[in-house]
Order: structure tokens, then sequence, then C-alpha cells
């Protein structure tokens, strides 16, 4: 398997689900065990260590985590991918994002708000403690996964541009070298990969910027360094490796949207009412499970995000 990291790890750093599953037991059971008998964690071995070599190994769990659901496999998370700008198969950006360089990289953040500014990669790690937020994620083709995400809320960042009055959405942008993105030379989307959000939902805490999955920084076919990652909408929402973030006053236009617009809404919230032109979205097949499984409306997100539509024809805004 390829697995394209910077810097990339050796084979040997790559942990395989079933350690990292129970390396997270022993984690709580240490918790535990410590908390019953008022032990020091001096006590206790360093569990930390087994993570040795991981950028965000110490990531705190969110409590915006889905419980209950178990972690789609490292291996299918990194080779089972949809980055365009590598490819249409779902195979091509593990084998071909090798070529993205994640460093050095900067996020311009402008438009409407008073205080724009290029951020490093760097900067952005340190917008604020670096989280792990094991979230459910639904392509709109109609397959799932459960992703251990490490980052922050995009709202730390976006909050430290001081939108403006004016600013009612917001713009993200993908890389667009074609040094780097062999798939670029393919005109099956208009470049650069562009995507949208009213600022409200962009704000809202769910709304992640991806800079790690697996208590490791992101594997270039999973969008490195950073992306952005929106669990109640369908996966193509979630720009990968963006290079640009724009407040602005009009609805900005989105890829997606803009090559087939009666296929993909701006919106775009995962809901099992609403039939794809050209297929059901009722049910889903987690990658990794045999069957599938109902659909949830807003991705099983609606307690969180649903007041975010009120009101809403949900039919007409897909
Ligand atoms: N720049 C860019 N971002 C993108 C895509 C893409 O082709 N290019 N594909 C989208 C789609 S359709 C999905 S389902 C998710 C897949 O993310 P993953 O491969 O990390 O699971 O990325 C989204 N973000
Ligand atoms: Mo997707």
């Amino acid at each position: 398997m390829a697995v394209f990291r910077f810097p990339v790890p050796a084979a040997s750093e790559i942990t395989p689900r079933a350690l990292f599953d129970t390396r997270r037991a022993f984690l709580r059971d240490a918790g535990l065990i410590a908390a019953i008998a008022g032990a020091s964690t001096l006590a206790l071995p360093r569990a930390a260590h087994a993570q040795a070599g991981k950028a965000f190994a110490g990531a705190k769990p969110s409590p915006l985590s889905v419980t209950g659901e178990k972690p789609t496999p490292f291996k299918d998370v990194t080779t089972y991918n949809n980055f365009y700008e590598f490819g249409t198969g779902k195979d091509d950006p593990a084998e071909r994002a090798g070529t993205l360089k994640p460093r050095p990289w900067t996020v311009a953040v402008e438009g409407e708000c008073a205080k724009p500014k290029r951020w490093s990669l760097d900067e952005l790690m340190k917008l604020a403690p670096i989280e792990e937020r094991i979230y459910r994620m639904r392509c709109v083709e109609g397959w799932s996964m459960v992703i251990p995400w490490n980052g922050v809320s995009l709202s730390e960042l976006l909050k430290r541009a001081e939108p403006t009055s004016k600013a009612k959405y917001v713009e993200f942008t993908t890389l667009n070298d074609p040094a780097q993105m062999p798939g670029l030379r393919s005109s099956v989307l208009d470049w650069p990969y562009t995507e949208g959000l009213r600022i409200d939902e962009a704000m809202h805490p769910l709304a992640l910027l991806g800079l790690g999955l697996y208590g490791d920084v992101l594997p270039n076919q999973n969008g490195a360094p950073v992306r952005v990652v929106l669990p109640w909408k369908y996966g193509f929402k979630s720009a990968k490796s963006i290079v640009r973030i724009r407040f602005t006053e009009i609805e900005p236009k989105t890829a997606w949207n803009q090559a087939i617009p009666n296929e993909y809404g701006f919106y775009s919230n995962v809901n099992p009412a609403v039939d794809h032109p050209r297929w059901s979205q009722k049910r889903e097949r987690r990658i990794g499970e045999f069957g599938k499984r109902d659909t949830l409306p807003f991705n099983g997100y609606a307690d969180q995000v649903a007041s975010l539509y009120a009101g809403m024809d949900l039919k007409k805004f897909f």
C-alpha cells in the first residue's frame, strides 16, 4: 500500500487498526484505574510512548466524536479515496498523490474581513489544541466511513479574520498546480476545485479544519496538509488541500454544482429523503462491512445542525 505523507513515515510507524484499538482501550482503562485508585499517572507505564513520532499523538478526544461506531481501518481510509486532482479512480489518489508537496504551505484568509492573513501551516497547527474528532462521513456515491480526524474547529481560524457584516458565505479553494496534480490535465471539473458554505454553517463547531487523521498528519491522498471536514454533508463539500478561504457577500460558485447543477446542490446536506437524480440516497455501504445500513438525516448529526436549516425546504435547497 502506498501511503504518502510528509514526512513519509517508515512502514513500521503506520499503526495497524488493531494496535490503535488496543492502545485506546489501554488508555481508557489506565485512566479508569488511576481514577479508582486515586493513583498518580506516574505509576503507569507511558502509553504515549507507543505513538512516538506521530504528530498528533496527544490529541484531546472531542465530545463531538461519534460513539459506538468502529472507525474504518486506516488502510481503507487511505486507499479508497476521491481526489480528482489525482485521477477519478478510487485507488488513484493513494497511488499518485506522492507528487503533492504539503510543505511549505500557506492558506490565505481574505475577502470580507477586517484581518486578512496568509497563514503558514505551523501557525494553523497552533490555532487551538489539536483534537481527535471521530466523524461519520458519507459520500454522495453511497458509501460511508468513520474517520478519526485531527484538527480544530474551522471557527478558530475564521473568527480571527474578523469577518465583516457583509460576510454571508465562505469559499474554499484547493491547490491548482498541474506540476503536483496530474489529474488537472483532465477536464472532468473546472479547476481549481472550489466549495462553499453559508457563514453560520462554517462557524458551526462541527465544521473541522482537518490537519490529520489516526493521530498523524494528513496523508496526501486525504487532502494534505489542510482540508475542510463537514460530517453532516456529502463528502464533496469537504474540500481537500486548501490554499484559500474567502468571505463573500454572495453565494460562491462551487466546482460540483457548476459541473452538474441538478445533481449537486450548494447545500448537499446528507438527506435520505432526497434521491440523487440517478440513484436513491436512502441507504449506504459502510466501507469494510457487508450489506447496507440506513442513511440518517444530516448523516446522524441532526440534533446538532438541523436548526441551521429551520424553515428551509430541503428538497428545494438540496
Ligand atoms: N480538492 C478536492 N477535494 C475533494 C474531492 C476532490 O476530488 N478534490 N473529492 C471530495 C469527495 S467526492 C469526497 S467523498 C471526499 C473524500 O475524502 P477522503 O478521500 O479523505 O475520504 O473528498 C472530497 N474533497
Ligand atoms: Mo464523494
